[in-house]
């Protein structure tokens, strides 16, 4: 992590402290921090960044921890961003050819087969011929942790 990241994350979480009055951080503590900094992230978004900050249910969330869950969140909406770009027809899925094309844009180079077929069993278990958007995050997030 960047430096000028780390100011950014303790500047936010400064501001969630004082938003939080009550010790619990809410979704709404996290909005109203993530207004002040001109983001505007989905309920659904927050709702899982509180979840992810507060797994132990504790209700209250360090600074470590808090910076784990905004790099997740971060590293996720990259993620999500990607797979609507790579998603080329829309359907909300990522067909073989999809993955090839992503997979040539992100390597630039052209990626040989076993490589798509070993990436289409991993994203598909089901086999159903396509990689969803969970699958891809869950994937993207493994592969990134193993750097
Ligand atoms: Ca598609």
């Amino acid at each position: 992590m960047s430096e000028a990241h780390k100011a950014e994350l303790k500047e936010i979480y400064a501001l969630l402290n004082k938003e939080n009055s009550s010790g619990v951080i809410t979704t709404e503590d996290l909005d109203a921090v993530m207004q002040q900094l001109g983001r505007r992230p989905s309920a659904e978004e927050l709702r899982d960044m509180v979840l992810a900050a507060d797994s132990e249910g504790s209700g209250s969330v360090d600074f470590q921890r808090f910076c784990r869950m905004m790099i997740r969140a971060e590293r996720e909406q990259i993620l999500r961003e990607s797979f609507q770009r790579f998603d080329l027809d829309g359907d909300g899925v990522l067909s073989a050819e999809e993955l090839q094309l992503a997979l040539e844009e992100t390597l630039e180079e052209e990626p040989d087969r076993a490589t798509i077929q070993e990436m289409m069993q991993e994203g598909d278990p089901e086999g159903t011929g396509f990689i969803s958007c969970a699958n891809f995050m869950r994937m993207a997030l493994k592969y990134q942790k193993d750097e």
